[in-house]
């Protein structure tokens, strides 16, 4: 028999008091959504005070659960939890509700409020870091507890999403959902707030499926809770839909909940105009006194009321307390893993040398790149990754590893801690997925797929840079050096679309050397980042005559200098930098010199001190070429109004890839005539 909900008085003035809060804060900013954070109120405090293990005190404690509001323009369904829990969310704080430096932004923003475990407001994302974060829960098990049965382990955890209409229209859910079935992930809970209502009105008018057998299609449990004949969270029946998805241990749940917006306003409730409107005075005053409450008083929250509902962190406390005990005695039976997870806390790596590679014989960087991930996980039981169904293209198979399947899948080398993830062809999802992964803090992660389709997943590579994440995107088949597959899958604009997103790192390794130097420098930077790699092979260059690889790690470095004090300059970008050294060669013979420089990544440079910069660029060589086999846009600030860019402002063609380079101007010859044209 599931528990019986036992709320006490003060649980159910709680609620009350957190529906007016939600009407009053949305009001004194004169924007936002009250109507959902005032239907969600008893769903978030049951969720808060009953079943998501947490210790407001220690918003980081390893062995709590998380929570994720998927539907983040609700943000007040959260906030009002914080400041319940204690979290350091106060009653100013809320009074300050989407104002210049509030806690209390428009959207819940990861790292800024303490207790909000990733950023939201892009619908259709938190559900999928929800996904990331259930599996890397399973891969920490089996790093760190692989004996102990899952679910019963001391870093076995549940996630808990709240969303609603938008999140589940959205594609990336689905394609998330979809992957957290065949992953039969059991620790995930989704509660699916069904208010049938969206911005436009009644979601019917685009949105008629039937979504429970939908996710029971996925393979997920589904239950459905009516609302009551008032229009109010049934929450008893809630309470037991809740705890019968905590009971499963075979695939994860959705919990369709019916919900009234913005009830029990008496004007504003089931109307789209609650979703993102002020109620208006008049009709938050008849909302408090539906309510039982005084119309003339706003931001209440009586003393005895809040005492209450923060008796979360005592009950808190003492949850961390006991788990602290048996972690310190797993960590005595353990010391090895122990040591694991304190490096890994610390944000250190381990001592990262992996082969270089010999020059002399050609290879691609997406080849070089997979050789690197091979030591790298060699040496970081932590790293695990995959690809959208191009594993063998993207060269991201980490080999000798099992695939991450559950245990009942009859899949050829499935293991449910297994370090290769299949994440289907779901790019936008694999990029949110990674996102939660890295939320989940415990691992490194990566994910390939055709640069081309970075486009699929720039939504989830945005949030990657917002919220400043770990997360190592490969990107291999990087340019019109593809060849034959054609303009489909030729990344034109790719590189400068993405160098566009603040706070990514986009990074094209010239050759399996800079491949190498890249991959350590991405994650000692522990930040977002996108590695271009070519599907064609390259020269290793010879590092014996051009300078050292490891310079690769300032973003941009002097690859060949020359002779005599240099005219000019070119700068080029991976397949296009042996070019660049090509056309040096052909115009030295000419007698004319420039040097090269190969700039595998302009965001590292740009952190580059001045002198360095300067040394690299130095002001007063106004003869640039940018060589990069795509549109030149970001090109135009290193070369100046002096300069000249080789780039590609077309689609591409489908041919073979030398012809390609060819007839598009990517030549030595070409680059050496630009030159000229300059001097
Ligand atoms: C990807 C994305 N598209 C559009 C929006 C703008 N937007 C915010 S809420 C919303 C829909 C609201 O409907 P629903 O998800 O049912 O939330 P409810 O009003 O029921 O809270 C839209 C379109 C968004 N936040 N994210
Ligand atoms: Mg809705």
């Amino acid at each position: 028999m599931p528990a019986a909900l036992n709320f006490t008085e003060n649980d159910y003035r709680a609620i009350t008091y957190s529906r007016a809060l939600a009407a009053d804060a949305v009001q004194k900013v004169g924007n936002g959504h009250p109507g959902t954070a005032m239907a969600l109120a008893p769903v978030a405090y049951l969720l808060f005070q009953k079943h998501i293990r947490h210790n407001p005190a220690s918003a980081h404690w390893l062995g709590r659960d998380r929570f994720i509001l998927s539907c983040g323009h609700s943000s007040l369904t959260l906030y009002i939890q914080l400041f319940l829990s204690g979290y350091g969310v106060e009653m100013t704080d809320l009074q300050k509700f989407r104002t210049w430096g509030a806690l209390t932004p428009g959207h819940p923003e990861f790292g800024h409020t303490a207790g909000v475990e990733t950023t939201t407001g892009p619908l259709g994302q938190g559900v999928a870091n929800g996904v990331g974060m259930a599996m890397a829960a399973r891969y920490t098990h089996g790093l760190l507890e692989p004996e102990t049965p899952l679910t019963q382990g001391l870093f076995d955890h549940r996630v808990y999403v709240l969303c609603s209409d938008g999140d589940l229209q959205e594609g990336v859910s689905a394609e998330a959902s979809s992957l957290a079935g065949t992953q039969e992930l059991a620790n995930l809970v989704v509660i699916y707030d069904d208010n049938r209502i969206s911005i436009e009105g009644d979601t019917h008018v685009a949105f008629t499926e039937d979504v429970s057998a939908r996710y029971r299609a996925y393979g997920w449990d589904v239950y459905e809770v009516d609302q009551l004949a008032d229009g109010n969270v049934d929450l008893a029946a809630l309470n037991v839909a809740i705890e019968s998805a905590k009971a499963s241990t075979r695939a994860p749940s959705l919990i369709r909940l019916k919900t009234v917006i913005a009830w029990p306003a008496p004007a504003a409730r089931g109307t789209a105009k609650s979703h993102g409107s002020a109620l208006g005075a008049e009709e938050v005053a008849a909302t408090k006194v539906a309510l039982g409450l005084n119309p003339d008083e706003s931001f209440a929250m009586p003393a005895d009321v809040l005492d209450h509902a923060r008796g979360i962190k005592s009950r808190g406390a003492a949850m961390q307390a006991q788990w602290q005990q048996d972690f310190e005695k797993w960590g005595a039976t353990h010391p090895e893993r122990a040591d694991l997870l304190t490096r890994i806390l610390s944000h250190e790596l381990p001592h990262l040398d992996p082969p270089t590679f010999p020059s002399g014989k050609d290879l691609s960087t997406r080849k070089a790149s997979g050789d690197v991930i091979q030591y790298l996980a060699s040496v970081m039981p932590e790293m695990w990754g995959g690809s959208a169904d191009l594993a063998d293209s993207n060269n991201t198979t980490i080999e000798g590893s099992h695939s991450f399947l559950p245990a009942t899948s009859q899949m050829k080398n499935a293991h449910p801690f297994g370090r290769v993830i299949h994440f289907g062809i779901r790019e936008h999802a694999m990029g949110a997925i990674l996102n939660g992964m890295a939320l989940h803090g415990l691992t490194r992660s990566f994910a390939g797929t055709f640069l081309v389709f970075s486009d699929y997943m720039r939504g989830s590579v945005r949030l990657s840079a917002l919220m400043n994440l770990p997360v190592t995107y490969v990107w291999s088949h990087d340019s019109i050096g593809l060849g034959e597959d054609g303009p489909t899958h030729q990344p034109v604009e790719h590189a400068a679309a993405l160098r566009a997103i603040p706070n990514l790192a986009v990074v094209r390794p010239a050759d399996a050397n800079e491949v190498r130097t890249c991959w350590i420098e991405i994650l000692k930077r522990r930040g977002p980042a996108g590695i271009l790699l070519t599907r064609q092979n390259v020269p290793v260059f010879d590092r014996d005559k051009y300078a050292p690889a490891s310079n690769a790690a300032r973003g941009a470095y002097v690859l060949s200098e020359c002779a005599s004090p240099a005219q000019g300059i070119i700068i080029a970008t991976g397949s296009e930098v042996y070019l660049a050294l090509e056309a040096q060669d052909l115009l030295a013979a000419d007698g004319i010199s420039v040097r090269v420089v190969s700039a595998p990544c302009l965001e590292w440079f740009e952190e580059q001190d001045e002198a360095y910069r300067e040394s690299v660029l130095p002001r007063d060589l106004r003869v640039r070429v940018s060589v990069e086999a795509g549109v030149a846009q970001n090109w135009y600030r290193y070369v100046g109004d002096q300069g000249s860019c080789v780039s590609l402002e077309h689609f591409g063609a489908s041919a073979s890839a030398p012809e390609l380079f060819e007839k598009f101007g990517f030549s030595a010859a070409n680059i050496a005539t630009r030159v000229k044209s300059l001097l």
